[in-house]
C-alpha cells in the first residue's frame, strides 16, 4: 500500500484501490469497510489530501485494531509450564513445536516435548529428527497409541525430571472431525489431572496462506479448547498477512508468534508495529 499512496493526491479512485488492497490481503470485510468509510469521510472533508497523510491515518486505525494484549508465552509459577499445540493437518504444528523448543532452550530453559501425534509413524519420526538435531528430550508412544496416554506419560516425566517447559505436539485434525476434536479435549483434561492449571498455554497453529479458512479453523478449535494464542506459520509465504487483523476482529485471540521459514530460528514474537510498517512497504 506504500507504493499506492506515496506521492499521490487522494481521491475516490485512490481510496477504492486501498479498499481492494486491504481486502486482497485478507484483512476481512468488516474491518476493511469500517476503516475505508473513515478514510473516505476524512478525504471528503478535506482533512486528508496527500497519500502520505493517508498512510499515517491508516496505520493509526490498524494499530487500534490489532490491540495491545499480552503476547508473551505463559510462564507458570511452578514448573513445568505446559504448552499444548493444536491445528489442522500440515499447517506447521510440528515445525513450530521444534522452533519454540529451540527458542526456549536458547533462553536457557529446559524443555521436554511430547509426540502425541501417534497416528502416523512419519510424524513421530519427524519430531525424532528435530529432537536429535536440536537436542531436546522427547516422550513418544508406540505407533497407534492413545495420544492422551502419551500426553499423560509426558506430564509425569516432565514433573519427575523437573523440566521448565513441556511442549505437546498433537495430530492434525480437521476442525470438522468431531471424534478427533473431542480427543483434543481429552488430551487437555488428562494433562490437567497430572498438573493442575495446565495446559498454561494452548496455541493454535494457523497457516497464513490459508486466508479466511484459517478463521473457520480457529472458531472450531476455540469451541473445544480454550485457546490462549495463535502461531501464524508460513507468513514468509504470503503477502496477505491481513489475516492477523481478521483474527483479532473475529476471535480476540492474540497472535503470539509468527513462523517465517523452515529453519529452527525462523520464529519470532509477533510485533504489531513491524507488521503495520510492513503493510506500507513499497
Ligand atoms: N515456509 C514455511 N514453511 C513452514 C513453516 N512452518 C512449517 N512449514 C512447512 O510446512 C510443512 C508442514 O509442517 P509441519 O510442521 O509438518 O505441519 P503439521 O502437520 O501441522 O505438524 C513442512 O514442510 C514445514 O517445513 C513456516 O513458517 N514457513
Ligand atoms: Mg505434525
Amino acid at each position: 500500500m506504500g507504493s499506492l499512496l506515496r506521492g499521490r493526491q487522494l481521491d475516490d479512485a485512490t481510496v477504492d484501490e486501498i479498499e481492494t488492497s486491504l481486502l486482497r490481503s485478507d484483512v476481512g470485510v468488516k474491518t476493511t469497510e469500517s476503516i475505508i468509510s473513515d478514510l473516505r469521510q476524512a478525504v471528503n472533508d478535506g482533512e486528508l489530501q496527500r497519500g502520505e497523510e493517508a498512510i499515517d491515518f491508516l496505520q493509526e486505525r490498524l494499530r487500534d485494531r490489532i490491540g495491545t494484549e499480552d503476547r508473551s508465552l505463559a510462564n507458570a509459577p511452578e514448573s513445568p509450564t505446559v504448552i499444548l499445540v493444536a491445528g489442522v493437518n500440515g499447517v506447521g504444528k510440528t515445525t513450530s513445536v521444534a522452533k519454540i523448543a529451540y527458542a526456549l532452550m536458547q533462553e536457557g530453559r529446559s524443555v521436554l516435548v511430547a509426540a502425541a501425534d501417534t497416528y502416523r509413524a512419519a510424524a513421530m519420526e519427524q519430531l525424532g529428527v528435530w529432537s536429535e538435531r536440536l537436542k531436546f528430550d522427547l516422550v513418544r508412544g508406540q505407533s497407534g497409541a492413545d495420544p492422551a496416554a502419551v500426553a499423560f506419560d509426558a506430564a509425569e516425566a516432565a514433573l519427575a525430571r523437573g523440566v521448565d517447559v513441556l511442549l505437546v505436539d498433537t495430530a492434525g485434525r480437521m476442525h470438522t472431525e468431531a471424534g478427533l476434536m473431542r480427543q483434543l479435549g481429552k488430551i487437555q483434561s488428562v494433562i490437567q489431572k497430572k498438573i493442575p492449571n495446565a495446559p498454561h498455554e494452548v496455541l493454535l497453529v494457523l497457516d497464513a496462506t490459508q486466508g479466511q479458512n484459517a478463521l473457520a479453523q480457529a472458531e472450531a478449535f476455540g469451541e473445544i479448547v480454550e485457546l490462549t494464542g495463535i502461531v501464524l506459520a508460513k507468513l514468509d509465504g504470503t503477502a496477505r498477512g491481513g489475516i492477523v487483523l481478521a483474527i483479532h476482529e473475529r476471535l480476540n485471540i492474540p497472535v503470539k508468534l509468527v513462523g517465517l521459514g523452515e529453519r529452527p530460528e525462523d520464529i519470532e514474537a509477533f510485533d504489531p508495529e513491524v507488521f503495520i510498517q510492513a503493510m506500507f512497504g513499497d
